[in-house]
């Protein structure tokens, strides 16, 4: 089997969303109706096969409130994947997602691959779907809705958010080889602009 790729996921969102829900629900296929508050952050990893590729998720589970911000940079600033969590039933946690989609724009990694969740799909929702979707558009990010409460979506949303970091990677390798060519190409054209053969050439545009 060809080598196990590896990436960094991070959660994000104000506390009370769901975000260590989500990973229990993940990695233990379990739900805890009353979890534990995460203190700073917790890490677990999985590793799922996707088109027979192993991929390997490390996910950084951090705690929404505000005496941890400060630290977050930490968790995010080398993290390839960022779930940005909300609870569909609270308006107000939605909010922060807009925060910290502004705080990533501004901090966060260029090449970061962003994704919106709306966790709590089993309850009555307080955000529409043209919401997120709306945001998800403006920040080019995936959105996807989640219950860990009926365990709706979540693997789903770690299967889909996989595709798309191999999908990435293959434009990437593709985009290398290319450049490759061209640098290879032009080594061995022409070194001498008044050369004859540089004269006959058909000129483009
Ligand atoms: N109804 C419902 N409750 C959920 C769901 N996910 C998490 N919860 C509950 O929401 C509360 C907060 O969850 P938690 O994972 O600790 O949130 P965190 O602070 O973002 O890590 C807990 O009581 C969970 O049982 C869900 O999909 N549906
Ligand atoms: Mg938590």
């Amino acid at each position: 089997m060809s080598q196990t790729k590896e990436i960094k996921v991070v959660l994000l969102g104000v506390s009370g969303v769901g975000k260590s829900s989500l990973l229990y629900r993940f990695v233990e296929n379990d739900f805890q109706e009353k979890g534990q508050p995460t203190l700073g952050a917790a890490f677990q990893s999985k590793t799922i096969l996707i088109d027979g590729k192993a991929l390997k998720f490390q996910i950084w589970d951090t705690a929404g409130q505000e005496k941890y911000k400060a630290i977050l940079p930490l968790y995010y600033r080398d993290a390839k994947v960022a779930l940005l969590v909300y609870d569909v039933n609270d308006l107000q946690s939605f909010e922060g997602v807009k925060e910290w989609f502004q705080q990533l724009q501004d901090q966060g990694p260029i090449d970061q691959i962003r994704v919106i969740i709306g966790n709590k799909c089993d309850l009555e929702q307080n955000v529409s779907d043209n919401m997120a979707e709306e945001l998800a558009r403006q920040y080019n990010a995936n959105f996807f809705k989640t219950s860990c409460k009926e365990n709706l979506g979540v693997q789903e949303t770690f299967i889909q958010i996989g595709e798309r970091v191999f999908k990435e990677q293959l434009i990437e390798e593709n985009r290398k080889s290319n450049t490759e060519n061209v640098n290879s190409t032009l080594k061995i054209g022409p070194q001498n602009p008044n050369s004859k053969q540089h004269q006959n050439k058909p000129f483009c545009c």
